[in-house]
C-alpha cells in the first residue's frame, strides 16, 4: 500500500452501483471512464423510476395533480443545484440537455448580442471541443477573434499567459474548470478578477470540475457556469447552465416555444421571466429530477471527503503506473484531479484499450474531444483512466497489471 488510507467506505459506496457488479468477458468490471460518463447508483435509478410510476406529467402546464407533483419535484431540483453550487438566486439556474448546449446557448444568447468585429474571445489550448466550436461559430457570425491561452509541458496553464491575452477588447473568457484530458485544476477565481477588470464576462466549462471539488459560484465570481448530469452520477440530458440573474434577465431567448413565453400575438410575443425564458419546449423533467438524487448522494457522503479519497486514489494510481517503463504521463500539474492520461512506447492508445478491455478495465482512448490538446502535446491520441467515488486501489491494480501484459504482448 502506498500513501496514507482515508475512511472512507468504498465497498458500500461500489454497493449502490448496480452496474459495477456486472461482469465484462467474465471479469470484475473495473470501470475507469468517469470522465467520459460516470455510473450510477441506484439512488438516482429509484429516483427516476418513481417518476415514470408515480409522480409524472408535463410541467409547468397542467392544473392537475401529477403536473403539480411533477412540477414541484422538477423545481426541487433546481433548488438543489443552486444550493450545490451556492447560486444566490434558483432563477439563476438554467435547465439544458448537458455541458454542450449550455456553452452554446451563452455564444447564441450572450455572444451574438454583445460581441462584433472588435471584440476578442480568449480560451486555451485545454479546451474540450464543446468549449471551442460554439465560439468559432459565433466568431463567423460575428467576425470576432479568438486567442489561445498556452499550456506548458506539465499541462499548466499560466495566470500570466491570461494576463497576457486579456485586454479591454476581450469581451468573453471562456476555460474549462478542470481539463478532461489533463486533470488540471484551472485558476478560475484569479482569472475572473483579471477578466472582469478589463470588463469581460467568464464562461467556465465545469462538466469536469463540480464532480471533483465543491463549487462555489459566488466565491469564484464567475459569470456563468456550465455542468451536465451525466458526470455527477446523474442522467444524460440535462444540464445546468448557471448565470448571473443580472445578465440573464438581459440576454435575449436561445430557443423559442412553449413554456418561455408571457404573451403570444402574432405581431409580438413577451417572454417568461427567468428560468423559464430559456427553457422552451418540455424539458428533460425525470433527467432534472434524476440530477437531484445524484446532488444528494454526493452531498450525504460528503464532497470534501470525495474530493479527498480521489486525491489519495490518484496518488496510487500514478505510483504504480510510473513503475510501467515507457509510459509517459500526459498532464503532471500540481493539484490536479483523477484524470489519468498516458501514452505507452510500445502500443497505440486504441490497441492498449481494446487489450485491456479484455481484462474487464474500461478506458478512454483517442483524441478526447480535444484534438487542439493533442496537437499541442504531439500525439494523434491518448489512453485515459479516470477515476470517481466508485474506484478503488483494486481497479488501479488491475489497470496495472493489464498494462504490463500490453507491454508482454508487444514486446
Ligand atoms: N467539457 C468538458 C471539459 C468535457 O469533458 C465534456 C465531456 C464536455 C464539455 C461535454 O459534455 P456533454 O455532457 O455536453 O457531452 N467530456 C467527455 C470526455 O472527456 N469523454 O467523453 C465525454
Amino acid at each position: 500500500m502506498i500513501g496514507k488510507t482515508i475512511p472512507f467506505d468504498a465497498a458500500s459506496i461500489r454497493n449502490d452501483f448496480p452496474i459495477l457488479k456486472e461482469e465484462v468477458r467474465g471479469k470484475r468490471l473495473v470501470y475507469l471512464d468517469s470522465a467520459g460518463s460516470a455510473q450510477k447508483p441506484k439512488q438516482v435509478i429509484d429516483a427516476v423510476k418513481h417518476v415514470y410510476e408515480a409522480e409524472y406529467s408535463n410541467v409547468h402546464r397542467g392544473l392537475h395533480y401529477m403536473s403539480e407533483q411533477t412540477s414541484a419535484r422538477y423545481e426541487e431540483a433546481r433548488l438543489k443545484v443552486a444550493r450545490f453550487i451556492n447560486a444566490e438566486f434558483e432563477q439563476e439556474i438554467i435547465f439544458t440537455k448537458g455541458t454542450t448546449e449550455s456553452i452554446n446557448l451563452v455564444a447564441n444568447s450572450f455572444g451574438i448580442k454583445n460581441l462584433g468585429p472588435e471584440d476578442e474571445i480568449v480560451l486555451t489550448w485545454a479546451e474540450h471541443h464543446s468549449n471551442i466550436i460554439p465560439w468559432q461559430l459565433l466568431r463567423d457570425q460575428v467576425g470576432c477573434k479568438i486567442n489561445v491561452v498556452p499550456v506548458d509541458d506539465d499541462g499548466v496553464i499560466r495566470l500570466e499567459e491570461f494576463e497576457r491575452l486579456i485586454s479591454k477588447k476581450t469581451k468573453i473568457v471562456a476555460f474549462c474548470h478542470v481539463s478532461n484530458v489533463l486533470g488540471t485544476v484551472l485558476p478560475v477565481k484569479e482569472v475572473t478578477k483579471i477578466a472582469h477588470a478589463h470588463g469581460a464576462v467568464v464562461v467556465i466549462d465545469g462538466a469536469q470540475g463540480v464532480v471533483h471539488m465543491p463549487v462555489d459560484v459566488q466565491d469564484l465570481g464567475v459569470d456563468f457556469y456550465a455542468f451536465g448530469g451525466h458526470k455527477v452520477y446523474g442522467p444524460s440530458g440535462i444540464g445546468v447552465l448557471y448565470g448571473k440573474r443580472d445578465l440573464l434577465n438581459v440576454m435575449p431567448p436561445y430557443q423559442g416555444g412553449g413554456g418561455m413565453i408571457n404573451t403570444v400575438t402574432f405581431d409580438k410575443t413577451t417572454w417568461a421571466d427567468l428560468p423559464d425564458k430559456f427553457e422552451a419546449g418540455t424539458p428533460p423533467i425525470a433527467q432534472a429530477i434524476g440530477l437531484g438524487a445524484a446532488i444528494d448522494y454526493m452531498n450525504n457522503i460528503g464532497l470534501n471527503k470525495i474530493a479527498e479519497y480521489e486525491v489519495d486514489l490518484l496518488e496510487y494510481a500514478t505510483q504504480r503506473l510510473s513503475g510501467i517503463e515507457g509510459l509517459n504521463f500526459i498532464g503532471t500539474a500540481p493539484g490536479k484531479v483523477s484524470v489519468l492520461s498516458f501514452t505507452m512506447d510500445c502500443a497505440h492508445p486504441h490497441d492498449i484499450a481494446t487489450i485491456i478491455d479484455q481484462n474487464g478495465v474500461a478506458v478512454r482512448a483517442g483524441h478526447h474531444c480535444a484534438q487542439p490538446l493533442m496537437e499541442r502535446f504531439d500525439i494523434p491520441s491518448a489512453t485515459r483512466a479516470s477515476f470517481g467515488l466508485y474506484n478503488t486501489r483494486e481497479d488501479v491494480d488491475i489497470l496495472a497489471t493489464s498494462l504490463e501484459k500490453v507491454k508482454e504482448i508487444f514486446k
